[in-house]
């Protein structure tokens, strides 16, 4: 199955206007390259009126880092899917670990956001679901339950026709912002399990990108996604950096 490869840069709490104009400008260069691959920008969503102005032939997507499962109301400092659809966001990040960990994003709170996105009817909107191991659950054998276990709590109401508008994006705790990366071999075998999990449940398994997010750079992204199940990547702090975010897209190809 030939799916075709999704880089997503997640901006979290950095960038600024000046940024999204430098890294519009070095992807306006690469019209070759962002028709082969989906290249997803989620900056800080009071970023995405910015990005907005540059993007361009509809090449690049932009994406929001996270959402409020409510559709309004009173909910101090959130966003809701009408506002981030409204900015220009087609993708949404749903249960990154730093919100798992810091900011309450529990199983439960993770299952409604991506309900919510998926049953929006105002727009079609992608859900990219993140799950991963931290370092004590990787040391003590538990990645795999780990891994099930997330996968099977926020997909659990997810039908198989809006699988196809679902992302996974394996980031393993342990690697994230930390300089350590997995190896190519330690994601794909991670990866591979998330892929027999999806066979066993959805007849769009195959359509699924399955990316890897976790220190990756420009110089270890094209080992990362040689590898047979890895569709792409999650891309933090080099997503910041205009060449190393153009050379990891070209990676990915
Ligand atoms: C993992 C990743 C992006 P980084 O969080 O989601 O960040 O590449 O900085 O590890």
């Amino acid at each position: 199955m030939q799916r075709q490869p999704v880089v997503i840069a997640n901006w979290k709490m950095n960038g600024n206007r000046q940024l999204a104009k430098q890294m519009a400008e070095a992807l306006r260069e690469e019209a070759g390259l962002l028709s082969q691959v989906q290249v997803v920008v989620c900056p800080p969503a009071v970023l995405l009126p910015a990005w907005q102005q540059h993007v361009f032939y509809d090449a690049v997507h932009l994406g929001a880092q996270d959402v409020n499962e409510f559709e309004h109301g009173a909910h101090t400092g959130e966003h809701s899917l009408a506002l981030l659809g409204e900015a220009g966001a087609e993708y949404i990040l749903i249960g990154h670990s730093e919100r798992r960990q810091h900011y309450g994003d529990t199983d439960a709170r993770i299952s409604a956001k991506v309900n919510a996105v998926l049953n929006y009817q105002a727009q079609q909107l992608k859900v990219v679901l993140c799950v991963g191991e931290t370092e004590a659950e990787r040391e003590t054998h538990q990645t795999t339950t780990v891994v099930e276990a997330q996968l099977s709590a926020a997909l659990e109401q997810v039908t198989a026709a809006q699988m196809t508008h679902v992302v996974i994006a394996y980031e393993p705790v342990w690697a994230i912002g930390t300089g350590k990366t997995a190896s190519p071999a330690q994601a794909q075998e991670v990866h591979r399990f998330i892929r027999s999990w999806l066979q066993q449940k959805y007849a769009a398994a195959d359509t699924v990108p399955l990316l890897y997010g976790g220190s990756v750079k420009a110089d270890n992204a094209e080992t990362l996604f040689a590898e047979q199940d890895i569709d792409g990547g999650l891309i933090g702090g080099a997503s910041l950096e205009p060449d190393a975010f153009v050379a990891i897209c070209r990676a990915a190809v």
